[in-house]
C-alpha cells in the first residue's frame, strides 16, 4: 500500500505544474498547451509502466498492456485529464493516475492475462471551454463528428475544429477515434466524490449506482443599448431586466423538486457591458441535473417559457443554444457487487451512493458496462483550488480496481 501511495503521489504531484492558472488552481483546458504537457507526461508514464500507447484524433491518450487474445472486449479504465478552470488537482486526472497504477499492478502480477487492459485518459470531459461536455470519450463511441466540431464555440469564438486544428489535430478526421463496437467489454473509472457524503461520514471508498442525467444550455437575451440616464424606464429593452426576472427563480425550481434535482447559472455576460448603459445583451449558462430526467425537462419548459413571456412584455427576444443532454445512467451491478466483496475483504469503508455529478462514465455507461469508485473529497469542495484528496484513498481505490479487472480479464 505504502509504494502504491507514493507512486500516486509522485505522479499527481507531478502533474500540478501543467496549469495556465499556477498558484490558483488547475486550469488545463481542452486542446491547450497545459493539456499537450499532460498528455507528454501521461505518455511517458504509460511507457514507462510497459504499455503500448497510442493517441487519437479527439487528443485522448490511451495505454495498452496487451492480453493474449487481443480481438477479445478489452477492460477499460481511467478519466479525463482536462479541468475546469482554477479547479483542483485531482477531478479527472487522478482516475487516469489510478487506472495506470491498476495496470503497473496487473503487470507486477506476472501473469499475461486473456484480454487486454487499456488505460484512458480523456479529453474535454469538462466541456469548460466550449460549454458541450464528454468530447473525448463521446468520439471513442463516435458521436463526435467534423459538424459537431464547427459547431460549438469557445467564449473567443473559437470553435472546437479550429481549436483542435490549432493542436495539432485533424478535426475531419475527430470520427476514426471511433473504438469498433463491442471492443470495450467493461469501463472502470476511480474519481474524487466532488461532494461532502464520504468525507461527512468518515468513509473511504464510495460505490457509486448511478450517474444524474444533464441539461446543459446557453441563453442569450436580446436588449437595446440606452443611456442609462435619459431613458424612461418604460422605453427600455433592458436584457438584464428580463434575463434576472427568470435567472432569479431557477435555482427554486430545482429546489421544489426535493430529490436532489440542481440547477445552476455558472456563467453571465452582460454586453455591451458600461456601468451607464442599458445591456443590450445578456448570456447566461444553465445546468440542470437530476436521476429523473422529467424534472429537468419540466425545469428546462419552465425558463423557456419565463423568458418567452418576459420578452414579449418588452417587444424583445432571446436564443437558446442546446450544449448538452445526456440521460441518467444506471452502474453495473455485477461490477459493483465484485467490488463491494473485495472492499469488505479489504475491510476498507464503504457506501453505495449516486453521482451528483456527470463523468466519463455518464457517456459510456450509456453503452458499456460501466462502475465507478469514489473517493473522499475534503469538506466536500471541487471544482476549486481547495479540492483535496489524501493520497492513500486513491492507493485503495488502485488496489480495489486491480482485483475488479484481474477477474474481468480472466473471464
Ligand atoms: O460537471 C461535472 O459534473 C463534471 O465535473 N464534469
Ligand atoms: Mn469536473
Ligand atoms: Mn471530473
Amino acid at each position: 500500500m505504502e509504494q502504491i501511495t507514493q507512486r500516486i503521489t509522485q505522479n499527481l504531484e507531478h502533474l500540478k505544474q501543467y496549469t495556465a492558472t499556477p498558484g490558483n488552481g488547475c486550469t488545463r483546458l481542452p486542446f491547450s498547451k497545459e493539456a499537450r504537457s499532460a498528455v507528454n507526461y501521461l505518455r511517458d508514464l504509460m511507457i514507462e509502466a510497459g504499455l503500448r500507447v497510442k493517441e487519437d484524433e479527439a487528443g485522448n491518450i490511451f495505454g495498452v498492456l496487451d492480453g493474449e487474445d487481443p480481438s477479445l472486449p478489452c477492460v477499460m479504465s481511467g478519466s479525463h485529464y482536462d479541468s475546469v478552470v482554477h479547479g483542483g488537482d485531482y477531478d479527472g486526472i487522478a482516475g487516469v493516475i489510478v487506472a495506470l497504477e491498476t495496470a503497473r499492478l496487473l503487470k507486477k502480477c506476472g501473469q499475461k492475462f486473456k484480454r487486454n487492459f487499456v488505460v484512458a485518459g480523456f479529453n474535454d470531459e469538462e466541456g469548460m471551454r466550449f460549454g458541450t461536455g464528454y468530447f473525448g470519450s463521446g468520439a471513442m463511441l463516435g458521436l463526435r463528428t467534423p459538424e459537431y466540431c464547427r459547431k460549438f464555440r469557445d467564449k473567443d469564438g473559437i470553435s472546437i475544429y479550429d481549436a483542435m486544428k490549432s493542436y495539432g489535430l485533424d478535426p475531419e478526421k475527430v470520427e476514426k477515434a471511433k473504438w469498433k463496437d463491442g471492443s470495450i467489454g467493461h469501463f472502470i473509472e476511480t474519481h474524487i466524490e466532488q461532494g461532502p457524503v464520504l468525507d461527512t461520514h468518515n468513509i473511504e471508498i464510495g460505490l457509486v449506482t448511478g450517474i444524474v442525467g444533464l441539461h446543459r444550455y446557453m441563453f442569450t437575451v436580446h436588449g437595446r443599448a440606452d443611456h442609462a440616464g435619459t431613458t424612461p424606464m418604460d422605453m427600455r429593452l433592458d436584457a438584464v431586466d428580463v434575463a434576472s426576472k427568470v435567472i432569479s427563480k431557477i435555482a427554486d425550481w430545482a429546489r421544489e423538486k426535493g430529490d436532489g434535482t440542481v440547477a445552476t447559472v455558472g456563467y453571465m455576460n452582460v454586453l455591451p457591458g458600461g456601468i451607464n448603459i442599458v445591456a443590450e445583451k445578456v448570456e447566461f449558462s444553465v445546468d440542470i441535473r437530476s436521476l429523473n430526467m422529467a424534472n429537468i425537462e419540466d425545469i428546462a419548459a419552465k425558463i423557456q417559457a419565463a423568458l418567452t413571456e418576459e420578452t414579449a412584455k418588452i417587444g424583445s427576444t432571446f436564443d437558446k443554444e442546446t450544449k448538452l443532454v445526456i440521460q441518467p445512467v444506471a452502474l453495473s451491478e455485477k461490477m459493483l457487487t465484485i467490488l463491494e466483496k473485495s472492499t469488505q475483504a479489504h475491510q476498507f469503508s464503504y457506501k453505495r451512493l449516486p453521482s451528483g455529478a456527470g463523468h466519463d462514465s455518464l457517456e459510456i455507461g450509456q453503452k458499456i458496462p460501466t462502475v465507478m469508485i469514489f473517493v473522499p473529497s475534503k469538506d466536500g469542495r471541487s471544482h476549486t483550488p481547495v479540492e483535496h484528496t489524501d493520497y492513500p484513498y486513491f492507493a485503495k481505490a488502485a488496489m480495489l480496481q486491480k482485483e475488479l479487472a484481474e477477474q474481468l480479464l480472466s473471464e
